[in-house]
């Protein structure tokens, strides 16, 4: 039966990846097409097939019924794959320069059909290998402003505003994020995993009151502002680049909520490698301020020239609402370095440092930056005021 025809669901192999491309019509049967799995993330399949005579190229994403990172034994709901594809198309109409065409969907199947960014690097990995990208973070301000103030109450219609939110309940990846981001890693809980070396601050971590207070403050805040249509998981993991182009990928954690989530989670990732890379350190530092910049400067374009909003207009109500997008972002950054720390999902930036004691010092300096964000974040009320606390740290 041909694949398009699926009532009922079922991992793809290389195999049936390659016959659902050609029951698409996208290559013919005669083609000498290359099928390779090339998933490397914590949750899905990714298979990459090439044409080997005329080099055209696609990928094919599959969500898998349970968590990757973990087994089976975490199951994780398929409907994902329905939200990340609309995500892609909403996205895509507001920002194409930064999102991969979708060309097919299956919620059946849980598949999406999409361009192939492989000429690009998934951007931790490139920095990692020392990468620069150096137009990576006008391109995610560019992204931010536009998908931020388009998706939100002053761009669209009450009642179209409605209807997105309702399109992207995601119930069930949010809570992920609720337990790994906000929960998990401020309580002795079976997920998180850290280096024993690192208990001793954990354990403060545990028990400092005014952390957890705050945390649970910010973790309201994801629950219940419902401001913008979020990626959701806006890591440097999700992000394809060279020196010329940036893609944003895999919005399966999308969903309307607070629209400092996602820029504080740019914030962090970039933070990773001011934290790890010390030669290129005044590099990263400048990418941050360049993504916050370029953000405010065409948020504010947008919402002179394009809010629908009449009351909105008003100059004192643009500057309250940056300064509240910046006191999120600090705060949200700062869950961020804490939770890729000693929470489930680590980051290779860490990780990834070969020497023992420098890496547990880089692993103590993500802690207490952490930490300082989350707790200080309403005192940091500038650029100026946060590149000056990131420096104090080293
Ligand atoms: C079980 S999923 C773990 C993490 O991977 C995703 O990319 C999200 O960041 C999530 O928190
Ligand atoms: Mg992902």
């Amino acid at each position: 039966m041909s694949l398009l025809k699926q009532t009922t669901y079922k991992p793809l192999t290389e195999a049936s990846a390659i016959e659902l491309s050609i029951n698409l019509n996208i290559f013919s049967e005669k083609a000498n097409l290359s099928c390779k799995e090339i998933g490397d993330g914590n949750l899905n399949l990714v298979f990459h097939l090439v044409d080997q005579d005329s080099g055209k190229s696609i990928i094919i994403k599959q969500a898998l019924p349970y968590a990757k990172v973990v087994g089976e034994s975490w199951p994780l709901t398929l409907k994902r794959a329905k939200i990340e594809a609309e995500a892609l198309k909403t996205f895509g109409q507001i920002a194409p320069n930064f999102v991969p065409q979708v060309y097919y969907t299956d919620d059946v199947l849980a598949v999406t059909v999409m361009e192939d960014l492989s000429h690009l690097l998934i951007a931790r990995t490139g920095f990692i290998k020392g990468a620069t990208y150096p137009l990576i973070s006008k391109h995610l301000g560019e992204y931010l402003a536009r998908t931020l103030f388009f998706t939100s109450d002053y761009a669209l219609t009450p009642a179209e505003k409605k209807a997105k939110v309702q399109q992207f309940i995601n119930p069930e990846l949010c809570k992920i994020t609720e337990d790994l981001i906000f929960t998990d890693p401020f309580l002795d809980a079976e997920t998180n995993e850290f280096e024993s070396d690192l208990r001793p601050v954990v354990e403060a971590l545990w028990q400092d009151e005014e952390l957890k207070f705050q945390v649970t403050v910010l973790k309201r805040s994801f629950l219940t502002e419902a401001e913008s249509l979020l990626h959701g998981d806006l890591h440097t993991g999700s992000v394809f680049a060279d020196d010329f182009e940036t893609k944003v990928i895999d919005p399966e954690f999308a969903f309307y909520g607070p629209a400092g989530f996602d820029i504080g989670q740019v914030f962090a990732n970039l933070l990773f490698q001011v934290i790890v890379n010390v030669p290129k350190r005044e590099l990263f530092i400048t990418h941050i301020e360049t993504v916050w910049n370029v953000f405010e400067e065409q948020y504010s374009q947008l919402w002179n020239t394009e809010n629908k909003e009449p009351l909105a207009k008003t100059p004192s109500f643009l500057r309250f609402q940056l300064a509240k997008f910046f006191e999120d972002t600090i705060g949200f950054a700062g869950c961020e370095l804490i939770r890729r720390t000693i929470g489930l999902a680590h980051v290779a930036d860490l990780d990834g440092v070969e020497d023992e004691q420098t890496r547990l010092a880089a692993k103590r300096h993500s802690l207490e930056l952490g930490k300082i964000l989350v707790k200080q974040r309403k005192e940091i009320k500038d650029l100026t005021a946060f590149i000056r606390t990131v420096r104090e740290g080293f």
